[in-house]
């Protein structure tokens, strides 16, 4: 067996829309009622169809926050989606910090159980929900380097930013993690 490839390099950049991607399974940024809305959620309802919001209503009642489900991807080209529920931020001594870090944590625990092997994120939480995005950065890469430890068969995990004012926070985590410019990031 090859040594399995460090997770540092097994992180990737994409800066555009999550709902084109061709990967295993996209995240979304969605509330505890599962019951969709604007941002990323909006879009990945309009590109999956009206069958995902059927499929999450039958299979579950909800989310709590800091957590997260699967449901296939439908009409989307990624073949699931992993429903992240993030925290609305408020402040953040409520435990922001934490929720936002179990997203990533739970995420890949069930990208795991379900064979996934590609997964892409967007920056849960930095929009509707106002989380700082240069914290909500840091918190996601630190916690997907480090969980991406128990996991060989996730080979890459792409961070998705709408913005490049945005993938410049994950830029500079990149970096601190010896993810140089000749890396093939993006
Ligand atoms: N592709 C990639 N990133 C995107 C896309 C896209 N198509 N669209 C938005 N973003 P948000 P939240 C970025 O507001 O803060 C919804 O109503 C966006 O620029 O989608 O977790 C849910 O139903 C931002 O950086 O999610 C919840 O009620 C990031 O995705 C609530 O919003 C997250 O922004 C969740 O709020």
């Amino acid at each position: 067996m090859p040594d399995p490839v460090a997770p540092a390099d097994r992180l990737d950049l994409f800066v555009g829309d999550i709902t084109g991607l061709s990967v295993d399974a996209i995240v979304n940024a969605a509330n505890s009622a599962l019951a969709g809305g604007g941002g990323v959620d909006g879009a990945i309802h309009r590109a999956a169809g009206p069958e995902l919001m059927r499929y999450t209503d039958a299979n579950y009642d909800g989310c709590p926050t800091g957590d997260c489900v699967i449901s296939p991807g439908f009409g989307l080209r990624a073949g699931h989606v992993l429903h992240c529920v993030g925290p609305v931020w408020r402040g953040g001594s409520e435990g922001e910090d934490g929720q936002l870090a179990g997203c990533y944590v739970r995420a890949l625990a069930l990208a795991a159980e379900n064979g996934i092997a590609t997964v892409a994120f967007p920056a849960i939480s930095t929009g509707i929900y106002g989380f700082p995005a240069d914290r909500a950065a840091a918190i996601a890469v630190s916690t997907v380097h480090k969980e991406l430890k128990k996991y060989d068969g996730i080979e890459c995990v792409t961070f998705v930013c709408f913005s490049d004012a945005a993938a410049d926070h994950y830029r500079q985590e990149l970096a601190a993690l010896g993810r140089g410019r000749d890396d093939p990031v993006e």
